[in-house]
Parts: structure tokens; C-alpha cells; sequence
């Protein structure tokens, strides 16, 4: 889980020169009225973020763990991340995931077998869970900032 942590805190770095390079203009456009503009996605991550730490301690509770997803574009749109300042909104993503990184590099290993069920969907395992929410992180970056070289490598349940 090292590795995980250590990746983690890897793609937050390659991302934030990239990210705080983008004018606040450029962060509010939506490229149409129903796709989010590059704030909306990284609040999308914020939110992601939150949802993970619930899942990460819960699934160290209980072994075995009922979640439901949640509705991602009324979390986007019910915290107005178009009016946020971009600068803040990057401070955030960047803290909350310094947390998370430190979560997941001393996670109690007897625990990474611990199931989770997300709506219908599972067993997913703790282990599992934790590296999806680096993939599905990198997999908005990659939309975020085309040609940062930032490649999600494989399926994830999107609904992080
Ligand atoms: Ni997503």
C-alpha cells in the first residue's frame, strides 16, 4: 500500500503545476451546458475524495460494508464549484488527497479484505477500492489536462 500512497501522491504532484497553470476564466467554461467545465471536475475529485474517506475508515470498521453511490452531478451542481475560486478548489483537492495518501500508507493490513457493496454492485475488497480511487482520479486528470501524459491504467467502477 506504500506503492499506492506513493503513486497517489505522485499524480497530485505531476497534476498541480499543470493545474494552477489554467486561468481562472478557462476554468469556469463549459464546453457545453450539461459537460462540466475544468472546476466542476476537479470539485467532482473533491467529492470523490470525501466519498473515499467514508469508505476507506468504514471498511476498516466492518468487514463487511453496504454503501450507496451517490448522484455526481447534484453534488457538482448543488455546491456551485463553478463559483468557487479555482486556486481554493486546487488547495483542497491537493490537502484532502495528502490525507488520503496518508490514510491508505498505513492502513492496517488485516484489513484490506474487508468487502464493501456498492448498491448492487460487489464484493469489492478495501484493497481494490483503494486503487481504484487513484485510477478513477487519473482518469479525470486525464480529461482535466489533455497531454499531461497522465494515463488511467485499467476499469474502474467509476462511481468513486
Ligand atoms: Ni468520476
Amino acid at each position: 500500500m506504500i506503492e499506492i500512497a506513493r503513486h497517489l501522491r505522485e499524480t497530485v504532484d505531476r497534476a498541480l503545476p499543470l493545474l494552477n497553470q489554467v486561468s481562472e476564466k478557462e476554468a469556469s467554461l463549459k464546453p457545453s451546458f450539461n459537460k462540466w467545465s475544468q472546476k466542476e471536475i476537479l470539485g467532482h475529485l473533491i467529492d470523490s475524495a470525501g466519498n473515499n474517506q467514508q469508505k476507506f475508515i468504514r471498511l476498516m470498521e466492518t468487514d463487511n460494508l453496504r454503501f450507496t453511490s451517490y448522484s455526481q452531478d447534484f453534488w457538482v451542481s448543488a455546491q456551485r464549484y463553478n463559483y468557487a475560486k479555482w486556486k481554493d478548489l486546487i488547495k483542497l483537492w491537493e490537502y484532502f488527497n495528502d490525507h488520503l495518501a496518508h490514510i491508505i500508507e498505513f492502513v492496517m493490513p488485516d484489513k484490506l479484505a474487508n468487502q464493501i457493496y456498492i448498491d448492487n454492485l460487489g464484493p469489492y475488497t478495501l484493497e481494490f477500492i483503494m486503487k481504484d480511487y487513484v485510477e478513477h482520479m487519473k482518469h479525470h486528470l486525464k480529461q482535466l489536462l489533455p497531454g499531461s501524459g497522465i494515463e488511467s491504467k485499467f476499469e474502474n467502477i467509476y462511481n468513486s
